[in-house]
This record gives structure tokens, sequence and C-alpha cells, in this order.
């Protein structure tokens, strides 16, 4: 395994529409396997493909469980090519963070609860729901493989603000 670079605001690949994963090779477990690596030492509960500069439809996850006794068990998951099949009316609101926009943290609407299909590591096609944190973090890792950010759905205001806050980083970085 190895640790690949993070991607940040105000890097253009974020915005990319990523390609779908047409076949399940040892490049793409490989990548898999980098991108979990990359997403426990950022930390992060979730990872797409392009955020380590790979335009491919490829998503980790791991939202693990307390138990009781507060102890967690790591739950790695790989979404390959997911697709939203419905959404809640219901809406929820978190607070959500993101590894290419680091240390700033907003609150998102988006629906409660989500149906998806998607693929796995066997190439195996699934489908399953998700409501709660499983259910933001999918919908956020599903905008990232459509070069959505969580910024884009918060005021015009805060947004050009945090996005002109990254592009002078930048500036100020590259002199
Ligand atoms: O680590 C992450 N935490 C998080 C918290 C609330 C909503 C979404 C997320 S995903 C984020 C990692 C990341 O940037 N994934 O794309
Ligand atoms: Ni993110």
């Amino acid at each position: 395994m190895a640790l690949r670079e993070i991607i940040i605001l105000p890097d253009k690949q974020l915005r990319l529409v990523s390609r779908p994963v047409e076949k399940v090779t040892a490049e793409i477990r490989k990548l898999a396997n980098d991108m979990f690596e990359t997403m426990y030492e950022a930390p992060g509960i979730g990872l797409a493909a392009i955020q380590v500069a790979q335009p491919l439809r490829l998503i980790t996850m791991d939202i693990a469980k307390k138990n009781e006794d507060g102890e967690t068990t790591p739950k790695p998951r790989v979404f390959i090519n997911p697709e939203i099949l419905s959404s809640s009316e219901e809406m929820s609101v978190y607070e959500e963070g993101c590894l290419s926009i680091p240390e700033y943290y907003e609150e998102v609407e988006r629906p409660a609860k989500v149906r998806f299909r998607f693929t796995d590591l066997d190439g195996k096609v699934h489908e399953e729901d998700a409501e709660g944190l499983f259910a933001t973090c999918i919908q956020h890792e599903i905008d990232h493989l459509n070069g959505v950010l969580f910024v884009d759905y918060l005021s015009k205001l805060k947004r050009d603000r945090v996005l002109k806050k990254f592009a002078k980083a930048a500036k100020r970085a590259a002199e």
C-alpha cells in the first residue's frame, strides 16, 4: 500500500466529472487500497478517487461503529460506479467537512435517506439503503464524482469566501 497526495482547493481537477470503472483490475484494487491508507491517515471517513487525482467513479468509506464498550471496529467499504436510485423527502442537516477543503466545516442539508446501487470489488452489483451519517457521506462522495463540493450548497457569500481563501493561500504558497 502507499499513501497518495490529497488534492485541495483550488485544484481544478476537483471539478472533473469522473468516468465509470469498466473492470475491477489489479490497478483498481491497488488504487482502493492506497485510498484506504490515505483516508485513514488523513483521517477521514470517506474518499473519492478524484481526491487523489484519479478521475474514476470509485469511493472508499469507513464509518466505524462504536460498540457498547466504546471501542470502534473498522468497517472499510468500497463503492464502484455508485448511483442514487431514490432520495427521501425528509431532509437532515450535518456539519460537513472535506479533506480537499481542509479545516472548513459548515452545516449542509441533504435528503435524510437514499437508496443507491453500486458495484463491489468482486464486480457484483448491490442495492442498499443509507441513513444518518452514511446517507450524508455517500451523497458527499457521489457529488465528488460529479465535480460537486459541499461548499456548492452554501450561500454565495459563504462559498465565495472559502473559495477566495483557498485561492489566496495557493498564491502565497507559490510565491
Ligand atoms: O472525513 C470526512 N468527514 C465528513 C464529515 C461530514 C460529511 C462528509 C464527510 S466526508 C469527509 C472526507 C471527504 O472529504 N470525503 O470526500
Ligand atoms: Ni470530500
